[in-house]
């Protein structure tokens, strides 16, 4: 018989790369998505897949949508990709953020084990929890100090997660995921934001990209590899908890010059502090420069992990590189600009 899975946030970057690994896989995939946003499909469809999915409004704040969504579906496996997920509007709406990314995923739980506590579960966690952690890089020994409400807010799901395993017997993992990109991530991240910004200046549009913190680093690795390691976590013998990780971290520094060079552009970095500024070396055209407002407050700078568990128990190992994740980036903002 054919398994279902209901995917909550398939507008998302994750959603929509989720979605077309499980339908290779021969799922049927049930979507959800708040009708509140207007269905923004253009994921979903630059995969190709938009009618593959069936879409069905769901609402993390409301638990009588939820219930009534997993009653009708019936999926198998319930992935809660849905959240607040801007880190730093976490700061500007914390009692939202709340609701969405931790209740949310409570009022999940609390369906499944109503309803039907077969039903698999994923809840996809972020090395954000770490916040300002006492050693690098980060596992799932790490202790959690999250330094952000989004950070707070994704902890309590975290442990509503375990919780529901442990004390309740579901089968519940959690995924702490460090940062993943792809063409099909949002602009307000820092890495679209750079490679969306460098390419339109490239084209002749656009003027300089504003960034914040230059030296702020994350570990960056490709939004498709990690849905393959989610996938495995589901289909495991028991429920667990892993990080996702390259173990690399870059700058946003180094980010700018890859994407820089992908776009056609030298970097030569200028000034120091907030007058630091990117100028490609053929035109003296500045290409970056920073804004205060883009600052984080309360920001830790390092968060590397370590994905040693999955690599051994999941058999999963991210496959694409930092510079060709940049340059695909890069490139294919070329690419849909110039359409
Ligand atoms: P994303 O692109 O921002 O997608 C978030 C999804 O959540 C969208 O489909 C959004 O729907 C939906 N959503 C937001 N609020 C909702 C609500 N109240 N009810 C129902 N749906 C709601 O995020 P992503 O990058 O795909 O990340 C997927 C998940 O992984 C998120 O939970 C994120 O926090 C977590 N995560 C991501 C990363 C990463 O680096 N990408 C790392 C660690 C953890 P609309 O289209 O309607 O806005
Ligand atoms: O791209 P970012 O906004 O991603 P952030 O905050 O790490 O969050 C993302 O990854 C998390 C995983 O740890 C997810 F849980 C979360 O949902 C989201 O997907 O910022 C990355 C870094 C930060 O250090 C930030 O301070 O880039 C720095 N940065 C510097 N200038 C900037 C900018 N970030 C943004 N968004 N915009 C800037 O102009």
């Amino acid at each position: 018989m054919t398994r279902r899975a209901l995917v909550t946030g398939i507008t998302g970057q994750d959603g929509a790369y989720l979605a077309r690994f499980l339908l290779e896989k021969g799922y049927d995939v049930v979507g959800g998505s708040r009708a509140s946003s207007g269905r923004n499909l253009w994921r979903l469809e630059a995969l190709g897949i938009e009618r593959e999915v069936r879409i069905v409004d769901l609402e993390l704040l409301d638990s009588s949508n939820i219930v009534s969504v997993i009653e009708h579906e019936q999926p198998a496996e319930i992935y809660n990709l849905a959240a607040q997920s801007v880190v730093s509007s976490s700061f500007r709406l914390p009692v939202l953020t709340g609701e969405a990314d931790a209740l949310g995923a409570a009022r999940i739980l609390e369906a499944i084990r109503k309803i039907d506590r077969s039903i698999r579960f994923y809840q996809a966690s972020s090395s954000e929890m770490f916040g300002d952690a006492p050693e690098s890089p980060q596992s799932e020994t790490t202790p959690f100090r999250p330094r952000s409400p989004y950070g707070v807010a994704k902890l309590y799901a975290h442990w509503m997660t375990v919780n529901s395993r442990n004390a309740d017997g579901l089968f519940a993992c959690s995924g702490i995921v460090f940062n993943h990109e792809s063409p099909l991530r949002g602009l307000e991240f820092v890495t679209r934001k750079i490679t969306h910004g460098l390419a339109s200046i490239a084209l002749g549009r656009g003027d300089a990209v504003e960034l914040g913190n230059l030296d702020a680093t994350r570990d960056w690795g490709f939004a498709a590899d990690y849905v393959e390691a989610v996938w495995r976590m589901m289909q495991a013998e028991r429920s667990d908890d892993y990080v996702l990780a390259t173990g690399q971290s870059h700058s946003v520094r180094s980010f700018c010059e890859a994407a820089a060079e992908a776009v056609g552009f030298r970097l030569v970095w200028r000034g120091s502090g907030t007058d630091e500024v990117a100028l490609d070396t053929k035109t003296g055209r500045t290409v970056v420069r920073i804004n205060k407002e883009y600052y984080r407050a309360n920001e830790r700078i390092s968060l590397v992990g370590d994905a040693t568990k999955a690599q051994r128990e999941l058999g999963w190992q991210p496959r694409m590189s930092f510079a060709d994740l940049v340059r695909m980036m890069a490139e294919e903002d070329l690419r849909r600009l110039r359409r």
